[in-house]
C-alpha cells in the first residue's frame, strides 16, 4: 500500500530548505486536538486564529513554534501541586526553573528567537507565577512585542482569579488566546486542591477560596467569549480528587464559550516539595488520563498534544531550545526582526498542507472498504514538519494515533528516552519504550536498527520504515490498509484493547 502514496515535493522556499523532504500532514478533524468526530466548520476569524497556533491546533503543532517569556514571578493563589521554586505547574511541568526576565529582556529574547526560528508564531506568558498577578510586567512585555513584531500572536495562561479585572486590557492589546486553568467548579472538590487564594489584601481559605476562584474563572471565560478571544481551559487530572468531576467542568466551560479543553496529568513526586508530593498523591496512569479525556470528548474539543512545557519554552512543542537563547548568550541589541522569513514559512506551510490533504484523501479512499468497526493504534516517530522522519533510536517521544477507515486521529504523545546513545542501544530504555507502546500495533519510523526491530516484532509492534518521509495521516492510513487486509485474511488476531472485531463478510480494498 505504501508505495502508492506520493512523497510530497518540498516547497521551494529557503525557510523550509532544512526540512525539504518533510512535507506536512493535515488533520481531517479540523482544528485537531483529537476530536471523536469532525466538529463543524469554524467561522473564518476563529479559523485564522487557530490554524497557525501550535497549542490550539494539533495540525499546526507540526509546523509552528511558540516561545514563553518568564516575566511573571508572583502568584495570587496556592495550588497543592505547586512549589514556587519551580514554574507555574498549571502550564508547565514541575522540576524546572525559568530564567526570570524584565520586559526589556523579554523583548530582546523574542527578537533573537524570531530571527533564528522561522516557525515562531506565538509569544506566550505562562509564569513562572501567574501573568495576571504581575500585570505591569505582563502587559508591558506584550506591548513591546506587539510593537516590534506585530505578526506574532500573543498568548497567556492564567489561574483566572484576576482575569475579569484585566480582560479589557487583554482585548485592547490584541491578545488572541488565553488559557485558564480550571480544576473544579465544585468548591467541595476545590478545597482539596487550593488551600488559599489572595483576595483584596487577605487570604481566603478552604471552601470559600475555591468558590471565589471558580466564580472568577467562569466569569473570566464568558468575558473572553464576549470579546471573541479564544479560551483554552487547562485542567490538571488528580486521581481521586477531581478526575470524576472533570466531565462536569468540561460541560460548564464549553457552555460558556471555551474553545478547547486540555486535560493534563498531575506530575507529583516527593522531591518537588509540593503538598501532593509530600502526601503521596499520585498522578493518573496513561489509561486513567485517556479515560478522562474520552469522557470529556462527549462535550469538548479535547487537546491531546500538550507537552506541559516550561515557562521559558522555545521551539516546536516537544523540543526545548531555550538553552540556545539564555540571556547571557543574547546579542546586546535586539536582533533584526525577520518578519519576511516568517511570512515565507507560513506561505510554504499552506502549500504543504494542501499537498498533505490530497495525500490523506487518497489514502482514505483506499481504506474505505475496511470494516467499519476495525481500528488500531499506531505510534509515529517525527521531529516536525508533519511527516514520519525520526529514527526509532533517536525518538524522545512517539505520537500515538488511532486509525480506522474514518481517518487517523492523535490520541496521545508518549515520552521516551532515546534508545541510541552514542551508537549503543540500552536495554532498559528499550524495555521502557516497548511498555510505552504496548497498545500499539505498529511504529512508523524513518529507520530502525536490527536489534530493536526484532524486539518490537516480538512484542507484537510492527516496525514500519516503508512510510518514511510521508505525511503522518496518509502514512498511518496506508499502513492501516495493509493491516485491514491481513485481518480479513485471518492472518492477524485482534487482541489489543479497542480493536473491534471486523464484520466477517467485509472486503478490504
Ligand atoms: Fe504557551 Fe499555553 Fe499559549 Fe501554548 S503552551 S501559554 S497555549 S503558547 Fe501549549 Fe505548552 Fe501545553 Fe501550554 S503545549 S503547556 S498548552
Ligand atoms: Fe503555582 Fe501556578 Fe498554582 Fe500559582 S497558579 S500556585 S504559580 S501552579
Amino acid at each position: 500500500m505504501s508505495g502508492d502514496l506520493p512523497v510530497l515535493p518540498a516547497p521551494a522556499l529557503p525557510v523550509l530548505a532544512a526540512t525539504a523532504k518533510r512535507p506536512a500532514a493535515n488533520c481531517q478533524f479540523r482544528g485537531g486536538c483529537g476530536d471523536a468526530a469532525p466538529p463543524p466548520e469554524l467561522p473564518a476569524d476563529i479559523d485564522a486564529k487557530v490554524k497557525n497556533h501550535p497549542c490550539y491546533s494539533e495540525q499546526a503543532h507540526h509546523h509552528f513554534a511558540r516561545m514563553h517569556v518568564a516575566v511573571a514571578p508572583a502568584c495570587n493563589i496556592q495550588c497543592h501541586y505547586c512549589n514556587r521554586k519551580f514554574d507555574c505547574a498549571n502550564e508547565s511541568r514541575p522540576g524546572v526553573v525559568s530564567e526570570r526576565l524584565t520586559p526589556q529582556e523579554a523583548l530582546r529574547k523574542v527578537l533573537a528567537v524570531a530571527a533564528e526560528v522561522p516557525q515562531l508564531a506565538v509569544v506566550g506568558i505562562a509564569g513562572p507565577g501567574d501573568p495576571l498577578a504581575n500585570p505591569a510586567a505582563t502587559f508591558e512585555t506584550m506591548e513591546l512585542v506587539r510593537g516590534a513584531a506585530p505578526d506574532l500572536q500573543l498568548c497567556l495562561s492564567t489561574n483566572g482569579l484576576a482575569l475579569p479585572d484585566h480582560v479589557d486590557r487583554i482585548a485592547a492589546l490584541g491578545v488572541g488566546h488565553v488559557t485558564v486553568t480550571v480544576n473544579m467548579t465544585d468548591p467541595v472538590v476545590g478545597e482539596r486542591i487550593y488551600p488559599w487564594v489572595a483576595w483584596k489584601g487577605r487570604r481566603v481559605k478552604g471552601r470559600e477560596a475555591a468558590r471565589l476562584l471558580s466564580e472568577r474563572q467562569l466569569e473570566g471565560i464568558s468575558l473572553l467569549r464576549d470579546r471573541r478571544i479564544l479560551c483554552k481551559v487547562n485542567s490538571v487530572v488528580i486521581p481521586g480528587v477531581n478526575d470524576a468531576h472533570l466531565s462536569e467542568v468540561s460541560r460548564k466551560v464549553m457552555a460558556l464559550g471555551a474553545f478547547t479543553h486540555n486535560l493534563m496529568p498531575l506530575i507529583s513526586a516527593p522531591e518537588h516539595g509540593t503538598f501532593y508530593g509530600r502526601t503521596g498523591q499520585e498522578g493518573p496512569t496513561r489509561e486513567e488520563l485517556e479515560a478522562v479525556q474520552a469522557r470529556c470528548e462527549g462535550t469538548a474539543r479535547v487537546m491531546r498534544h500538550c507537552r506541559q512545557c516550561r515557562a521559558d519554552a522555545v521551539g516546536l512543542l516537544g523540543e526545548d531550545r531555550n538553552a540556545e537563547f539564555a540571556l547571557a548568550r543574547l546579542p546586546p541589541e535586539p536582533a533584526q526582526d525577520a518578519a519576511d522569513v516568517r511570512a515565507a514559512h507560513r506561505a510554504g506551510v499552506e502549500r504543504v498542507r494542501a499537498l498533505s490533504e490530497e495525500a490523506r484523501d487518497e489514502a482514505l479512499a483506499r481504506v474505505a472498504g475496511a470494516p467499519a468497526g476495525l481500528r488500531a493504534r499506531v505510534a509515529v516517530a517525527t521531529k516536525g514538519g508533519g511527516v514520519v522522519n525520526q529514527h526509532f533510536g533517536h525518538a524522545r517521544e512517539f505520537q500515538v494515533y488511532e486509525v480506522s477507515r474514518e481517518g487517523a486521529r492523535l490520541l496521545s504523545v508518549r515520552k521516551a528516552e532515546s534508545y541510541c546513545r552514542g551508537g549503543e542501544g540500552e536495554e532498559d530504555v528499550l524495555e521502557a519504550v516497548l511498555r510505552a507502546l504496548s497498545d500499539c500495533r505498529a511504529v512508523l519510523v524513518a529507520r530502525v536498527g536490527h536489534c530493536p526491530r526484532g524486539r518490537l516484532a516480538a512484542a507484537g509492534i510492527e516496525p514500519v520504515t516503508e512510510e518514511a518521509h510521508r505525511p503522518i495521516e496518509a502514512a498511518a492510513l496506508s499502513w492501516f490498509g495493509g493491516f485491514a487486509a491481513r485481518v480479513a485474511r485471518g492472518e492477524v488476531p485482534l487482541t489489543s484493547p479497542g480493536e473491534a472485531a471486523p464484520e466477517p463478510q467485509a472486503e478490504v480494498a
